[in-house]
């Protein structure tokens, strides 16, 4: 008897484009009722909004409503940051409710050289905190703040386990225990991944307060899990003008319909505290979703989306990432009448194409972030902002 031993589990799911089941896809642009939509107003006040509570009831639950009170509290500060360059900032955001509270630590290192407010990256970080060090021992190209302080941008960031850590076990503790455990009893209510980009849209009413920070200039950038959850961040929060996914596959950017590489299933199965419980209904259905990734995309605009892919990430489906960004983009071209458009094959590698509002690359090499990827973040928030930082 031959045994064949699969030591990698990701081996069993699909890699070939040619196995990718046909599908259809739901019309961003036919309102729940079946209006056709076609002007910024139909857009802006019925189906963008329909958009969103389906991805709140399916996928990624609803964000609380309320929110009671929340504070800033300056905890630690630098003026002389990387030798003068930065000026560091670490803040606790205090979110109380129910007289009860928790927080938030953000890390700030606002561009020295700039003498006006600086546009901001906030990174959403699940990753080991080293890779976050505010005290730049350890730098890491995960985050490279000293490449980004450089190009005239402020670099902020948070680390996940301060509102829902990234683990079945615990991943209550904190704001849902805490502040909502209300939404624990719910099937559409916040989970992992919202409270996420709950944290995000703190950092940015945190960013709203400072006036070294120019907050109509920011971008929200997450990796894969931190991706998908950036996406849920500037689908639904109007103050991010860049909303950045950086490998988010299946759950983020991927089109989930396409089956290739991660599945709706696999994710439910290995994740299941990222997704509302209603997402579980389409494990193996996923042609029953009533929406798909590209609409995530559609709900950020008209703010402009980043989508980047790298090659060697198949389990995050580049195509199908690339795919979502096309197609989700529609909105920007058709309804709001940008310029510019993607082309119908998946660009070649390292070759990065960025319309005036919205932008690709897929780099070469491994699932990760890189300072590729940020390099071409900045290069695509020059190019929008249309500013020299000097
Ligand atoms: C994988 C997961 C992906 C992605 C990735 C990551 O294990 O299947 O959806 O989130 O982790 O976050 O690096």
């Amino acid at each position: 008897i031959l045994f064949i031993y699969r030591t990698n589990a990701q081996d069993a799911f699909n890699y070939e484009e040619s196995k990718v089941p046909p599908f259809s896809l739901p019309d961003p642009f036919v309102s729940q009722k079946g209006k056709a939509i076609k002007t910024i107003q139909d857009w802006e006040f019925l189906r963008r909004g329909e958009i969103i509570s389906l991805f709140e009831n399916q996928v990624y639950g609803q964000l609380p409503r309320s929110l009671d009170n929340i504070r800033f509290q300056l905890v630690s500060e630098d003026k002389q940051a990387m030798s003068g360059n930065a000026h560091l900032k670490e803040i606790d955001i205090q979110v109380e409710r129910n007289e009860k509270n928790i927080r938030m630590r953000l890390i700030l290192f606002i561009p020295t050289k700039v003498n006006k407010p600086a546009p901001v990256f906030l990174l959403i970080t699940h990753r080991d905190p080293e890779n976050i060090d505010p005290t730049r021992e350890v730098k890491m190209g995960f985050w490279p703040a000293e490449a980004i302080v450089a190009r005239g941008f402020a670099a902020a960031t948070f680390h996940v386990k301060d509102v829902s850590d990234d683990n079945n076990d615990t991943f209550k503790e904190d704001i849902l225990n805490t502040l909502y455990p209300e939404q624990l009893e719910m099937e559409n209510g916040m989970r992992g991944l919202g409270s996420w980009a709950w944290g995000a849209m703190r950092a940015m009413d945190y960013f709203e307060t400072d006036p070294l920070i120019d907050a109509n200039r920011a971008a929200v950038v997450g990796h894969s899990r931190g991706g998908k959850a950036s996406l849920w961040t500037g689908a639904q929060d109007t103050r991010w003008a860049i909303t950045i996914s950086n490998e988010s596959g299946c759950g983020g950017a991927a089109l989930s319909r396409r089956k290739f590489g991660e599945t709706v299933k696999r994710i439910n199965t290995s994740f299941p505290y990222w997704f509302t419980d209603n997402f579980n209904q389409y494990n193996d259905h996923e042609e029953l979703l009533p929406i798909d990734q590209h609409m995530l995309v559609a709900a950020i605009a008209p703010r402009a989306v980043y989508v980047a892919s790298a090659s060697e990430d198949q389990w995050a489906d580049p195509k199908g990432e690339f795919l979502s960004l096309s197609l989700g983009t529609r909105v920007h071209r058709e309804i709001y009448g940008m310029n510019g458009s993607f082309p119908s094959n998946l660009p070649a590698i390292e070759s990065p194409l960025h319309l005036p509002y919205a932008g690709h690359h897929i780099r070469e090499g491994k699932h990760n972030l890189t300072p590729y990827d940020w390099e071409r973040f900045m290069d695509f928030a020059d190019q929008l902002y249309g500013i020299n930082h000097e």
